[in-house]
């Protein structure tokens, strides 16, 4: 074999590899719940002039929600307020819900991220703002 023909074998070989490595990095990762059936756990929120389930008159967080990685979370969002309210989970719905007075939504997701996420209202111009963004989503 000529020097010429090795050095273009020996190319060929570092580009396939360094496609190959390349390849591994830029696929995105497996998620953590791949082929994991978590359970599915609904909550109810009741969106009013006392905040998130009665938040106004709690001192610390509230609502509390604790979960596990993979379960689905479904949050059944009422309206009970005549102006609007948002529902977002950090990390998770950063944009949340816009309810409407009198609307009502639901929130899917799956759990993939261990943490504490704060539940809170997007719309900061509620007047009862200060009550709606202290909710707690714990994923454990
Ligand atoms: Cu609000």
């Amino acid at each position: 074999m000529r020097t010429s023909e090795i050095v273009i074998i020996a190319l060929v070989t570092a580009s396939l590899a360094v496609g190959g490595v390349f390849a591994v990095v830029l696929s995105p990762p497996p998620s953590p719940c791949s082929g994991i059936t978590g359970a599915i756990r609904s909550f109810t929120i009741i969106v009013d002039l006392n905040g998130y389930n009665e938040s106004r008159s709690q001192p610390g967080n509230w609502p509390v929600i604790t979960v596990q990685r993979c379960d689905t979370v479904v949050f059944n969002v009422i309206n009970d307020d005549t102006q609007a309210h948002g529902f977002g989970v950090a990390s998770y719905s950063n944009a949340g819900l816009e309810l409407v007075g009198g609307d009502h939504q639901t929130l899917k997701f799956q759990a993939t991220k261990i943490g504490q996420f704060r539940i809170y209202c997007t719309y900061s111009v509620c007047t009862i703002h200060y009550s709606m963004n202290n909710g707690l989503l714990n994923v454990t």
